[in-house]
């Protein structure tokens, strides 16, 4: 195993979230990064890497030019012209005012290319997204290399930012755009599994129409839990992407003896699929004490996780998404990453 690692990805760090309807401390705050790290360190995982530069060219051929425009001006714009606080969204194109023309004014851009209310635009949003993309693909062309297992400590996560929106915290689908990558460095079918409490709607919406990245995601039913408007089981892909689309929801409370039938299940999808790498989107907010969730893995779960992945026996590529249950992190991702280790010797 090898971890990519900056310390740059703590640049980003907002003040502000909206939840239960006060402005609180937010849930993805940069201490997440320290408390992965340090646990890598402490148990001797592995060696710590510094990402290389990518540029923007990866996270434009899955990002729409407007947007990612939008995400690298947004702080200044709204500074501008005098905004109090963090860039919040407070209206959207909605059923009644679908917005087809894109304002000018900061504050309908803002809700335009926003999918929810919780995540704040602050200083260096968009220099810790283009970094955390970076890691994400050091680590691919890492396990493209060599073959060996590589973990990507992203940090803004990345799965739920579609084409064209952020929200749930994430900005650039940092998953999306190596598994795009991977294709381009010759690889012809990716599997993105995406592990996070939450469904991975961006990446769904990302690849939904294509048939070179299967995506199967397991996560709490929408009709009970954030994203709620996307990952229902009979969303299956569309056109020549019928078929490679794969959502396994999962009612509040769920534990690891069902989660993990899911999770053969879904691997069993994948491996009828052909793919040749497999990119994780590794959330640990399935943790028993998750303040934002509310499945019930243990600690010890996450190294049973690690080792049927390993098992599995794909190149992988483990990116972080979720997880901020703040004391435990560290520990479930790193039991999942040498579960992994364990499983492949
Ligand atoms: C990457 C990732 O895990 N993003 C998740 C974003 C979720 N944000 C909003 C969650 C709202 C949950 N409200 C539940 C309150 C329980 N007390
Ligand atoms: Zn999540």
């Amino acid at each position: 195993m090898i971890t990519f690692h900056s310390e740059a990805t703590k640049l980003r760090r907002a003040l502000t979230e909206l939840n239960e309807g006060l402005l609180v401390a937010p849930f993805e705050c940069p201490e997440r990064v320290d408390l992965v790290l340090g646990r890598v360190r402490e148990v001797g995982l592995s060696e710590v890497r510094s990402p290389t530069r990518y540029g923007l060219e990866p996270v434009l051929a899955v990002h729409d030019a407007c947007y990612v425009e939008f995400l690298a001006s947004c702080w200044e714009e709204w500074k501008a012209i005098g905004m109090a606080g963090e860039a919040i969204p407070n209206i959207w194109p909605s059923r009644s005012m679908p917005g087809r023309r894109i304002p000018e004014h900061i504050e309908g851009r803002l809700g335009y290319y926003a999918q929810t209310g919780e995540t704040s635009i602050c200083a260096n949003t968009f220099e810790a997204a283009d970094i955390s993309k970076d890691i994400a693909l050091s680590a691919l062309v890492h396990t493209l290399k060599t073959g060996e297992p590589s973990f990507g400590l992203c940090r803004p996560p990345g799965h739920h930012a579609s084409s064209d929106q952020f929200g749930g915290y994430c900005f650039f689908n940092n998953a999306a755009i190596a598994a795009d990558q991977a294709l381009k460095h010759g690889r012809s079918r990716v599997a993105v599994l995406d592990v996070d409490f939450h469904h991975g709607n961006g990446t769904q919406e990302i690849f939904y129409a294509r048939d070179d990245v299967i995506f199967v995601s397991l996560h709490g039913d929408p009709l009970h839990c954030f994203p709620y408007y996307l990952g229902h089981a009979n969303e299956t892909g569309s056109g020549r992407g019928e078929g490679f689309n794969h959502n396994y929801p999962m009612p509040p409370g769920t534990d690891y003896a069902k989660w993990s039938t899911a999770l053969d299940d879904g691997l069993a999808r994948i491996r009828e699929s052909g793919a040749e790498l497999l990119i994780v989107s590794l959330g640990v907010d399935t943790f028993e004490r998750d303040p934002i969730s509310s499945f019930k893995l243990a600690s010890e779960d996450y190294l049973d996780m690690g080792r049927r992945l390993a098992g599995f026996g794909l190149p992988t590529v483990f990116l972080l998404e979720g997880g901020y249950a703040v004391e435990e992190i560290g520990i479930n991702v790193v039991n999942v990453l040498s579960g992994f280790d364990e499983g492949q010797a």
